[in-house]
This record gives structure tokens, sequence and C-alpha cells, in this order.
């Protein structure tokens, strides 16, 4: 009487297809795992640059809040705002309401001095002529920086006198200040260059309310 011998061990052919099956398992995992970080790591370098954008905002804010509407030079309510503006702060406010004025300070966008205004990356750092928010406070003559790698034009903005972004401000620089009654409103625009692509980019906006 003869009987049927269990298999013992696989064929080649199912072999390979087992190493095949796997290898594809493993390569998705990889893919998948790559595309992770890729993704964690471009939502840190967002989470970060919108931090630094944020408080060179919080610090013109901070500055702008509580001067008056008269006092501001140039005065910012044209369609095209201002990259630069002079103000003074209050510094004391007497028992009847009058109100003693700091001598004037003045915050404004100037050209990175390693990338000058030119169409190209001078100084190879990914961006193109960058820009960065300087503060002349009353009473010094040092600037402080207030932030770097600011966008010479602001969110889709062109130099070409349309109003690309509807926003009712035309060619607005990476950081402009406007003014509407008694609202001014601000803006930023800050870079940062990527290993691949175009450089990430987080726009910004504040406003404070003026004092008449
Ligand atoms: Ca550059
Ligand atoms: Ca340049
Ligand atoms: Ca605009």
């Amino acid at each position: 009487m003869k009987f049927r011998t269990k298999r013992a061990g696989y064929t080649l052919l199912e072999m390979t297809v087992a190493v095949t099956v796997l290898g594809l398992v493993l390569g998705s995992v990889g893919v998948f795992q790559n595309m992770s970080n890729d993704q964690s790591q471009s939502l840190i370098e967002r989470s970060q640059l919108e931090a630094r954008g944020q408080r060179a905002l919080n610090r013109v804010v901070s500055e702008l809040t509580g001067v008056a509407q008269s006092l501001l030079v140039p005065d910012p309510n044209s369609v095209v705002g201002s990259s630069s503006i002079i103000y003074q702060r209050p510094a004391a406010v007497s028992a009847t309401g009058v109100i003693t004025w700091e001598n004037p300070s003045r915050l404004m966008l100037e050209s990175d001095p390693a990338d000058g205004a030119n169409g190209l990356d001078d100084d190879g750092d990914g961006l193109t002529d960058e820009c960065r928010l300087v503060l002349l406070k009353a009473g010094t003559s040092v600037p402080t920086v207030l932030c770097t790698n600011i966008s010479p034009m602001a969110g889709v903005e062109g130099a070409n006198g349309y109003d690309e972004d509807s926003d009712g401000i035309v060619d607005e620089t990476g950081f402009h200040v406007q003014r509407t009654g008694d609202l001014l409103r601000i803006h930023l625009s800050v870079l940062e260059a990527r290993r691949e692509g175009e450089p990430l980019r987080i726009d910004l906006d504040a406003s404070v309310v003026l004092r008449n």
C-alpha cells in the first residue's frame, strides 16, 4: 500500500514569490516612512518660520501701539502703503490728559547687505534679494535688526502696478504698513530657503488702532 508523503519545505518558485512580496512590502514601508519624515520636517520648518515671523510682528505691534496718526511720517494712507515709517511713542500722560511724546523712532525694510536688489542670490543662501526689517529707536544711532529673510514683495504681489492679491494695496513689499482711518495694518512676509523647490513663505498680518 502506497501513502502520499507530506510535502516538506517550499518550492523555489514559492520562495521567489515570497521574497518578492516581502521586498515590495518593505519598500512600501520605506517610501511611506520617507514621506512621513519629509512631511514632519516640512511642518517643523513651517512652524519655526511662523514663530520667527510672529516674534518680529509682535515687536512691531508693540512699537506702534499708542502712537498718534498725526505723527506718522509718511502718512501711509495711499494705495501703496509704506515700507518705512517714522513714529513717536507716548512717553507720559499728564493729569489733564496731555501726552508727552518720545523722540521719533523708525521701522524700515531694507535690502540685506549681502544681497542687493538685482534679481540675483548674491550670497548664495537660496533666497533672492531678501530683505531685513530694522528698528532705529529714538536716541540711538545703531539700528536693531528685528527680522531677516523678508520677502522683497508681499504674497503673490509683483512690482508691476497691479493689486494681484486684491487687498487694496498695490505693489506692497514684504514688510509694509497702511492706514485706513485710525486703523494701521501691518504685514510681514518671511522666507526660509529649502533644499529643493521654492522657499517656504509665511505671510502674517496684524493691526493697531492709532490715536487721533
Ligand atoms: Ca540671498
Ligand atoms: Ca540680489
Ligand atoms: Ca496687493
